[in-house]
């Protein structure tokens, strides 16, 4: 399947991209995303762990380097490992924008992983594709197409 996803009725699978931040790695956090994730009933379909190059990082936030943050941005998050993972499944993008929260742990509502885990707006832990294109663009960025793997789950009924 392509990172876009496909319409079944109203259905929509499709893939999304998320990364383990550095300070997310750095406070032992990945077990709980995989574990959130997992529970949500998402598809683990890439994973791999990696301390990004500035190029890397530069492409990732491309939409932010007119930003006086950007700088800075690319800095935090070259500056140790970071978590790489692809999820698959209904909905994929919306349902981990959702369980990450907003941008600043601040405004993050309480259950999700900002706001259960953080409190600055840089050091959010982890982040997470905002649309299927951009899922797309991000996924292609991480990832060989060999990388991801197309399998079956036995509950996957139950999740459409
Ligand atoms: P998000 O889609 O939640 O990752 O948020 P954005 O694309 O708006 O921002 C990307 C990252 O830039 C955020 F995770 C945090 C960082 N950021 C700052 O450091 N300062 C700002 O003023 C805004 C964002």
């Amino acid at each position: 399947m392509s990172g876009g996803g496909y319409r079944n009725g109203d259905i929509v699978s499709e893939r999304t991209f998320v990364m383990v931040k550095p300070d997310g790695v750095e406070r032992r956090l990945v077990g709980e995303c995989i574990r959130r994730f997992e529970a949500r009933g998402l598809k683990l379909v890439g994973l791999k762990i990696q301390v990004i190059a500035q190029e890397t990082a530069q492409k990732h936030y491309e939409e932010h380097k007119e930003k006086p943050f950007f700088g800075e941005l690319v800095n935090f998050i070259t500056a140790g490992p970071t978590v790489q993972m692809v999820w698959e499944g209904t909905d994929a993008v919306a349902q981990v924008r959702k369980m990450n929260g907003a941008t600043h742990c601040l405004k993050a509502e309480v259950g999700t992983i900002r706001g259960d885990f953080g409190l600055s707006l840089q050091s959010n832990i982890i982040h997470a594709s905002d649309a299927p294109e951009t899922a797309v663009r991000e996924i292609a960025l991480y990832f060989a197409p060999g990388e991801l793997l197309d399998y079956t789950l036995p509950d996957e009924k139950w999740l459409k």
